[in-house]
């Protein structure tokens, strides 16, 4: 009762007093309602297998009949493996949002049956189910355990299902895209049932996603798994009991995924060619996006974007949060705020800015509104059993909500976006769809047996409630490929079960403006990329609350390395512009939003990998060396990609830090000093510096700074390339429309290998028919100790090139396919010292 009556003050001071007797009322009636149709509870004990009575192959696998249930094992590709359960031995075809791709080639299996024992092997991985007892467990290639059930780990109850799996005291446990926690997930129980807390912290549990798919780290060893059942449950990673894993889901069908491979990449590739992939983003959205709740009027946006122009601190997206609605009805404007909202939109693209406008779920139920009236016309909105639509509360007021899981319901959705797409919006903010319906009691969502549409297959909202966010992003993309078809869509969600990052990106949802937070937001960033959602990022600065000037400096530090680099606020909070927080920290902020930009084709070429293989971004550190043990628990430092490592600054007041490098000859950045890596090293971090380093053999490409993507054609490419043994793959497209899908882009591989005398040679293999707006390349060489003899290019010297610094500095009026520096053989450590007039 005090919750409700706190909840209440704090709706009425938030939303008003009318959103507060609504929500309020709404409490009520939800309680009637749950009362009066409540969800089937089972009770009594839960039921097991028993042993194994029967084995019979199918054409991709065993059906297994066991004493009380039956097992379906089927596999999907030498690496995976699906395991279904159903007590009465039916498998229908198996329904799933998270899924992507359902035909997978053929697999060459064997089965052996022995006396206590069956086993399922491919080339990939073994499968061995106890006869006495249905136990499952899986081996990897080696024939090392990836884990498997503890005794009786299968059990049911009514609908309820259950599967506890082993965790020895070694696993590390990541994933599950965005928990409020650090990168190992273990030591705690997750409910899946997609929330908004009102604020959350480090251990708020539920929070806004449902991905039950998690990935192992042994040693070495990494495996995965993913629970699909999308139904209210949880999952308990080692809270109970210390050795154990244990999902818990409501109803559906006990059906899961086992993954094992031999690196993060690999299980990450197979899950997401499974569950789907992030389609390639435009390239402005790997720029920097400013939002608050609200810019609330015309000139307010207008003074925005002058402002940044005005400083030269580059930024390429706004975004428009609920104030720009009129009244909160999706798909309008206040015209009061923004009398001409085509004009504005159309004279900030001009600028460079596009814009983002958010969504909420809840349509305003209201017979003036043309919108609400067709959604009613329709009958696509969420409704009760007796077919009078579901009302709820939200932003304004009393609403329906579309049924995401129907077809139609989504065909509408993006129907109506032609309102928006016809004033230039150029994305889409998915808010609010966990769904949250306001009630001033605790639990902010429609009824449990309120029923969906769920594609035909019918569901209850304990069914449908984790999928409806992804559902409501899928119909949004949907929206934006409708009306914006030459264009690739920017969607932004912060709701989803798994697969959703087909989609849309994500956000890490209303954090806080604390030193906590900052800290949370790379951890969270972190698993959101270990579980297929590679695009997602902070609230840089943080949402509630107020910071001060070394946070968002820290911050904006971090962020501008993360996937998704967007500053936002809540409303009565401080303003969190670049500028907003004095000289100091716009000079800061101007540096790593411009490094963020210099950045961008290194960036995208992560993109363009995430979207062909399902990688991460931005990676923990032990995927650099997954053979060294102190780099597993390492959650304050962070890989992009393969070749950058980051060292934020996450303490108040710390002007320097520690930062573990791994194995490897590792570069400073800034001061390009070299260091061998294994050890901890001390690295000077005053508030204008963000500790970045280069591993050796790297090739950085980088643009020249610009206010926002595309602002000038890229004329010269730089690459920044750091003495040592690597290889990088390099993508380039247009970074805009579709031509890329029909071909129009290119590879670039690069090779650095250290001579055995000194010297290096720097390979350059283009793949592709993409033609860039640059012709001429500058290159920098770092690491390069003694004065070089000299440079060839292409096999003939250098027209120009530099020695100063221990930089050498060379120039091609075009791609080259082969560099080499030629170092003297025996110069003494005094050459060092001595500088090289420019050669003409
Ligand atoms: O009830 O649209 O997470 O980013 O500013 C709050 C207002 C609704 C929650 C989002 C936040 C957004 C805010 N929204």
């Amino acid at each position: 009762m005090f919750k409700a009556l706190s909840g209440l003050v704090r709706m009425t001071r938030e939303m008003g007093p009318a959103v507060a007797r609504d929500s309020l009322i709404y409490r009520f009636r939800k309680s009637a309602y749950d009362v009066r149709h409540p969800t089937a509870k089972a009770s009594g004990s839960f039921s097991v297998l028993g042993s194994v009575l029967t084995v019979k192959p199918h054409e991709r696998g065993l059906t297994l009949t066991c004493e009380r249930g039956s097992l379906r094992l089927t596999i999907i590709a030498p690496d995976c493996i699906q395991v279904r359960m159903q007590p009465d031995g039916k498998f229908q075809v198996p329904f799933s949002y998270a899924i992507a791709k359902v035909t997978w080639p053929e697999v060459p299996f064997t089965h052996t049956v022995s006396e206590s024992a069956v086993t399922l092997r491919t080339s990939g991985l073994t499968c061995t189910i106890e006869r006495s007892n249905s136990r499952i467990s899986f081996a990897d290639s080696t024939g090392r355990s990836i884990g498997g059930d503890v005794p009786d780990a299968i059990s049911w109850r009514g609908r309820e299902v259950r599967l506890s799996r082993t965790l020895t005291a070694d696993e590390i446990v990541m994933g599950l895209a965005e928990q409020a926690n650090g990168l190992n997930l273990r030591g705690h129980r997750y409910t899946f049932w997609n929330t908004s807390p009102t604020r959350y912290a480090r251990g708020t549990i539920p929070i806004y996603f449902t991905i039950p798919f998690y990935l192992s780290v042994r040693g070495e060893q990494v495996s995965g798994f993913f629970w699909d059942n999308a139904s209210r449950g949880w999952l308990d990673v080692g809270a109970e009991r210390s050795d154990r894993i244990t999902f818990y889901a409501e109803t559906g069908e006990l059906r899961y995924y086992a993954f094992s491979g031999t690196d993060v990449l690999t299980v990450l590739s197979r899950y997401t060619e499974l569950t789907g992939r992030m389609p390639l983003p435009p390239l402005w959205a790997l720029g920097y996006h400013q939002s608050r709740w609200s810019y609330i009027s015309a000139q307010i946006v207008r003074d925005l974007a002058i402002g940044f122009r005005k400083r030269k601190i580059p930024c390429d997206v706004i975004h428009f949060d609920i104030d720009y609605m009129d009244g909160f009805r999706c798909f309008t404007w206040d015209r009061d705020r923004f009398p001409t909202p085509a004009v504005l939109l159309s004279d900030l693209l001009k600028d460079g800015f596009k814009t983002v406008a958010i969504l909420d779920p809840g349509i305003k139920a209201d017979v003036n509104s043309k919108v609400d009236q067709s959604g009613l016309k329709d009958g696509i909105y969420v409704k009760y059993p007796n077919g009078t639509p579901f009302v709820g509360p939200v932003w304004p007021g009393s609403a329906h909500f579309p049924d995401f899981t129907s077809p139609g319901a989504r065909a509408w959705w993006s129907a109506q976006f032609e309102a928006l797409a016809k004033i230039g919006v150029a994305g889409i903010w998915n808010d609010m769809n966990e769904p949250v319906v306001l009630n001033v009691g605790s639990d902010r969502s429609i009824p449990n047996s309120v029923p969906h549409d769920y594609d035909g297959q019918g569901a209850t909202h304990v069914e449908a409630h984790n999928v409806y966010g992804m559902l409501m992003a899928r119909a949004s993309r949907e929206a934006l490929e409708r009306w914006l078809p030459d264009k690739r869509p920017f969607n932004i969600t912060r709701a989803a079960y798994a697969g959703a990052q087909r989609y849309a990106s994500s956000w890490t949802g209303d954090n806080s403006s604390t030193w906590d937070h900052l800290r949370l937001s790379l951890t969270m960033t972190l698993n959101a990329g270990l579980s297929g959602l590679a695009f997602t990022g902070p609230d840089t600065g943080g949402f509630g609350g107020n910071g001060d000037a070394e946070l968002f400096a820290r911050w904006i530090q971090l962020s501008s390395m993360l996937p998704f680099f967007r500053t936002h606020t809540a409303k009565k909070t401080r303003d969190q512009e670049p500028w907003s927080f004095g000289q100091q920290v716009e000079d800061i902020s101007r540096k790593y939003i411009e490094l963020r930009y210099q950045l961008l084709p290194y960036l995208y070429s992560l993109f363009a990998q995430s979207s062909q293989n399902g990688w991460p971004i931005v990676r923990p550190l032990f995927m650099s060396d997954p053979t060294d043990e102190r780099l597993r628990t390492v959650e304050d430092a962070f890989l992009v990609g393969d070749n950058l490592l980051i060292a934020p600054v996450l303490e108040k007041g710390a002007t320097a830090r520690e930062v573990y490098l791994p194995r490897g000859r590792w570069y400073d950045y800034w001061t390009h000093q070299a260091y061998e890596g294994g050890k901890v090293i001390h690295v000077q971090a005053p508030l204008d510096t963000l500790p970045i380093f280069v591993k050796a053999g790297a090739v950085i490409p980088m643009w020249p700074i610009m206010q926002y993507v595309g602002q000038v054609p890229v004329e010269e490419l730089l690459l920044k390339v750091y003495a040592g043994n690597g290889e990088i793959a390099l993508y380039e497209d247009a970074g805009e429309g579709l031509a890329y899908q029909s071909g129009d882009y290119r590879w670039l591989y690069f090779t650095c290998r250290s001579m055995p005398g000194g010297g290096l040679t720097i390979d350059w293999r283009r793949a592709g028919t993409y033609k860039p707006t640059y012709e001429h390349v500058r290159v920098e060489v770092y690491g390069i100790q003694i004065d070089p003899e000299g440079v060839l290019l292409d096999g003939k010297s250098a027209p120009l090139w530099y020695f100063e610094n221990s930089v050498v500095e060379f120039t091609a009026n075009k791609p080259f396919d082969s560099a080499r520096i030629i170092e003297k053989e025996s110069s003494s450590a005094a050459a060092m010292t001595l500088l090289r007039p420019p050669k003409r």
